[in-house]
């Protein structure tokens, strides 16, 4: 039986064979944030003469990536990328996922809006039929953190502030328990749509274009 580590580090490992043959000199990759994330960085570094630069979302990634000797891109310097490479926190059949356990979904959301191709990578405990035991975490403009939280209450949730936790952008994140999430793209839009919220951790109206999923038979794909 492979503990969940175990499970990370072996997604981690397929990611890089499923990478490794599309990058190419001028290759800048999108990388995400996560305990899965930290793996893959580390499995990268030993190719890292493949490929140009990396662009980050967030600081605790791109340390990691420095500290390897990766070199890591302003996303103002890129224009384009064609995968961008992240973990989650749930995920559908649908590639519907929600992020933002890690506190850094705004930045992974633009960095992943750069990149043509989203590739997942969780074990096999973030695939749900479907999305919402997971809290759905949303990041908010401090001042507006109790206007947002009554109209989250008013879709049926019952919020909690992720209280002394201030994001890369100095915002609040507040987590959003007991929703029914039947129509991700639908809430999301919804969400995104009230004043003061940064971002939602839906990543729906956009979501991953693969998903490997490592579980106690191997790692499978879903696309
Ligand atoms: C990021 O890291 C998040 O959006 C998500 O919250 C988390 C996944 O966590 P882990 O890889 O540590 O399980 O991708």
């Amino acid at each position: 039986m492979y503990t969940q580590d175990q499970l990370k580090q072996q997604v981690a490992a397929a990611a890089i064979d499923f990478i490794l043959p599309k990058l190419q000199a001028d290759t800048i990759l999108g990388i995400g944030t996560g305990s899965t994330v930290d793996l893959l960085i580390d499995a990268l570094a030993e190719h890292k003469d493949k490929f140009k630069a990396a662009a980050s979302s967030s600081e605790r990634s791109t340390q990691r990536l420095q500290q390897h000797g990766i070199t890591v891109l302003d996303l103002n310097q890129v224009a384009s990328m064609d995968w961008y490479i992240d973990g989650a926190d749930e995920i559908d059949a649908q590639l519907n996922m929600t992020k933002g356990g890690g506190g850094a979904l705004t930045r992974e959301k633009i960095v992943a809006s750069v990149a043509q191709h989203f590739l997942c990578i969780v074990d096999e405990s973030k695939v749900v039929a479907q999305l919402g035991a997971f809290p759905l975490p949303i990041e908010v403009i401090p001042m507006a953190r109790q206007v947002v939280t009554r109209r989250l209450e008013q879709l049926g949730g019952q919020v909690k502030w992720r209280s002394g936790f201030v994001t890369d952008n100095g915002n609040d994140i507040i987590d959003v328990h007991g929703l029914t999430i039947t129509d991700p793209a639908q809430l999301e839009a919804q969400i995104n749509d009230i004043p003061g919220v940064v971002c939602c951790g839906l990543f729906a109206l956009s979501g991953a274009s693969v998903a490997l999923v490592a579980g106690q038979q191997g790692v499978t794909t879903m696309s």
